[in-house]
């Protein structure tokens, strides 16, 4: 073997390997974020437990940058985004008056969203559209709850000097919650869901079509629909709507219930991974919280028991390689005990932070190979028939 073909071999791919989702198979490098199987995410080498009580705002620095801001560069960067949500253009999200309130999954409309974002502007800067993207967010979130929320929210200016959770919750204005409540909880999901490497559905689908030159803003509202799948982002709504249906914390009830969904082929929501082989920290620290904002909370209490049951059974079956609480678990308890009553929103708050996350791996995808970016995605496919044509 000559010294340039010396390389370390990564990964043997044999057969077994085909049609598995490429689970496990080495695709590239992400600068973001690294999923340790124990430990779990790490954004650009930090623990995301350690992550968790900081600003949103400097996290996504953190992300963009691949380092912690400082004081004045935190100031900067906040009110940087501040501007950028100043000057979303007038009637962009229009388009989502013309949908009827009751149809289609909210993270259908977030995607919709997303798209009107960028027929309304769109830069070709991948930084420039990534950053004013993140910065619309929190209206575009309060449009999609204020159009589809029937009881009729108020239309409250936007201040995005608040800061992004605080003008969401502001733009929300909605009565008899605890804004502070609310606040904390979601800065606190938004950090922990920012980023997941560089291989989950949707961000890997994001990348793979930004890999062709689309938009950022068409290669986000991409990654949403991966997201919106109930394997993926969208077990938090079912996680916490399965949670209402045991509606008891008694080990034993929760134990037959589990049972009982296994039995009927569902899946157990909120547990199991492709990477991690260990309870998920960002469900760790999520526990950490609800014992702060929610203690007593029925559902609480449920997920809780479920957090010491559902392992166990699912352990019995060998085939699944992780019995272990997943990001989902909690995540949709501790939003409805701050005052979002409905699931079906859950996935949309992931798909908020995740925006943040995938923008900056598309961005260092474009910059990688001294500015020509990562080439356009095409992994290879064997013919299942292999008497027709053996290779693509
Ligand atoms: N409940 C029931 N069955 C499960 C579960 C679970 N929680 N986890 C794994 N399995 C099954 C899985 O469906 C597969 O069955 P089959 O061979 O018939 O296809 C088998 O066990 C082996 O799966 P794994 O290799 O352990 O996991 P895989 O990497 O294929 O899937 C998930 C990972 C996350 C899709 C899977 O664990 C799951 O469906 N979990 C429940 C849904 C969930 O909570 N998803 C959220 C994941 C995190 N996120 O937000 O994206
Ligand atoms: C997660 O946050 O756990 C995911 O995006 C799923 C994954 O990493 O495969």
């Amino acid at each position: 073997m000559s010294e340039e073909n010396d390389k370390e071999v990564l990964f043997e791919v044999t057969e077994d390997h085909l049609d598995t989702g490429l689970r496990g198979v080495p695709v590239g490098t992400c600068r973001t974020s690294f999923v340790d199987p124990k430990k779990g995410v790490h954004y650009c080498g930090y623990p995301v437990g350690d992550l968790a009580d900081m600003d949103p705002e400097d996290v996504i620095f953190l992300l963009f940058e691949k380092r912690l801001p400082n004081r004045q560069e935190s100031q900067d960067f906040r009110h940087e985004l501040a501007q950028r949500a100043a000057r979303l253009p007038t009637g962009a999200l229009r388009v989502l008056e013309s949908l009827t309130p009751s149809s289609g999954h909210p993270m259908d409309w977030l995607s919709i969203g997303i798209q009107a974002l960028g027929v309304a502007e769109t830069t070709g800067d991948i930084r420039a559209d990534g950053l004013n993207l993140i910065s619309r967010m929190p209206e575009l979130m309060a449009t999609i709850f204020r159009l589809r929320g029937g009881r009729g929210l108020p239309e409250v200016a936007s201040e995005p000097e608040r800061g992004m959770v605080e003008n969401f919750v502001h733009l929300l204005g909605m009565d008899g919650v605890d804004a502070e409540r609310m606040t904390r909880t979601l800065r606190v999901f938004l950090v922990l869901h920012m980023d997941h490497g560089g291989g989950n559905l949707s961000t890997f689908t994001g990348k793979a079509v930004a890999s062709g030159w689309a938009s950022l803003y068409a290669s986000i509202s991409s990654a949403m629909n991966a997201l919106s799948g109930p394997l993926h982002g969208r077990a938090n709504q079912s996680c916490l709507e399965f949670v209402q249906r045991i509606g008891t914390s008694d080990e034993a009830e929760v134990e037959s219930f589990v049972r009982k969904e296994l039995a009927a082929r569902r899946p157990i929501y909120g547990f199991g991974h492709a990477v991690l082989r260990a309870e998920d920290p960002r469900a760790a620290a999520q526990f950490k919280l609800g014992e702060e904002i929610c203690p007593d909370d029925e559902n609480f209490q449920t997920v809780k028991t479920l957090r010491i049951v559902a392992p166990r059974v699912l352990s019995e079956n060998p085939k699944i390689s992780n019995p272990n609480a997943n990001v989902d678990i909690a995540s949709g308890t501790l939003l409805n005990a701050v005052g979002f009553h409905k699931p079906d929103y859950y996935t949309t708050f992931f798909g908020w932070a995740r925006v943040a996350g995938i923008s900056a791996q598309i961005l260092d995808e474009r910059n990688a190979r001294g500015g020509r970016g990562t080439p356009i995605y095409r992994p290879k496919y064997y013919a299942a028939d292999p008497t027709i044509r053996r290779l693509e």
